[in-house]
């Protein structure tokens, strides 16, 4: 029997969760759970990059959980563990920082935006090496996909070059070449405060909150920025703020930017538009959030972790013993 191809993801629990993380990773991650081996994490190694409360990490690990539960990831078919809770992450990451350059780290998008907010003595050596760390995650388990929003990609596609670095170096395909796979529509969800900055959870300006009230979700789409113009059309550099509206409501609505521009054709309020944003965004996160509060409530999570970590474990640690004779290390009984 032909073996499933493996998707592999994960979100790391540094903040509250945005709409841009629900509509850039967490609804597609169920896209994948039939037709692939489909393993979903909770990046927590990765939250401690920059500085975080224990207490605030704690609690949003456990939220990511409920939330894929909630956003329809099925144990049964889906390993969703703790990266913490599967050491050879941090083993791999061990052997792969020999294998990736200064040079390529500091250039990274995501280095680059949230080191220029420290002061330059206080960047952190982790904060630096995080996509060593990224790759050793998608390496363990030979993921042929990566299911991400946009700001992940340059960091799947430098995994790409160390897998082909590394493979080369032994003259044996040691890793298989992964590649990222965005979503058709929403990307890159913007603020709505200011819609040329990307909604992000660490940096809550503007942003939707999946454990908003609904009212207040409401509330921010009206409030949304936008031009003086009265034309709904997607023009991301003279439209940034329509253009994101837009987006957001084709990708929950399973249709594309076109048709999306076809339905409010005649609208020429911008207010009126908005309201059919802010309707479509609370048919979906309403009964999200509903079943949302019902896992977190109904004790299952532990049991979720503790079958994912095993699961997750026995595939993670036979990739590590391969790497760990390839390069030589001495493996004994
Ligand atoms: N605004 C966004 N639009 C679309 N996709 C997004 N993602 C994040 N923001 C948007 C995608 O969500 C996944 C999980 O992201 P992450 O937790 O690994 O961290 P991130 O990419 O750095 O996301 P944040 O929300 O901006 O977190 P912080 O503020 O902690 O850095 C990824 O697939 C990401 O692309």
């Amino acid at each position: 029997m032909e073996e499933r191809k493996r998707a592999l993801s994960g979100i790391k629990p540094t903040g509250n969760l945005t709409l841009g993380n629900y509509i850039g990773a967490l609804r597609e991650f169920k896209k994948f759970q039939d037709d692939y081996e489909t393993f979903i994490f909770i990046a927590d190694l990765h939250a401690l990059t920059l500085p975080i409360e224990p207490s605030f990490l704690k609690n949003n690990t456990k939220d990511i959980v409920a939330f894929y539960l909630a956003a329809g990831l099925d144990p049964q078919k889906t390993t969703i563990f703790l990266q913490s809770d599967v050491s050879a992450h941090a083993e791999l990451n061990s052997i792969l920082i020999n294998f990736l350059y200064m040079g390529e780290l500091s250039r990274m998008t995501q280095f680059k935006e949230k080191s220029q907010k420290l002061n330059h003595e206080a960047i952190g050596v982790g904060l630096f090496a995080y996509p060593v760390l990224m790759a050793s995650d998608i390496l363990l388990y030979n993921a042929d996909i990566v299911p991400v929003g946009d700001d992940q990609t340059q960091h799947v596609e430098l995994t790409r070059d160390l897998v082909h670095r590394f493979n080369e170096r032994y003259k044996k395909e040691v890793f298989i070449m992964p590649k990222a796979v965005k979503p058709k529509v929403g990307s890159r969800i913007m603020s709505l405060s200011d819609p040329t900055r990307k909604m992000s959870k660490s940096d809550p300006k503007g942003d939707i909150f999946l454990k908003d009230d609904i009212n207040i979700i409401r509330k921010k789409i009206m409030s949304a920025v936008t031009d003086t113009g009265h034309e709904i059309k997607y023009d991301p550099e003279n439209k940034p703020g329509i253009s994101n509206l837009l987006t957001i409501y084709a990708s929950l609505s399973d249709i594309t930017i076109e048709e999306a521009e076809n339905k409010f054709k005649d609208i020429t309020q911008y207010g009126e538009f908005k309201k059919t944003v802010a309707d479509k965004v609370i048919e979906v996160i309403e009964p999200f959030q509903q079943r949302y509060k019902e896992i977190l409530n109904s004790g299952v999570i532990d049991q979720v972790l503790s079958e994912g970590a095993k699961r997750a474990s026995y595939i993670a640690n036979k990739t590590l013993r391969k790497v760990k004779k390839t390069v030589g290390l001495y493996l004994h009984e």
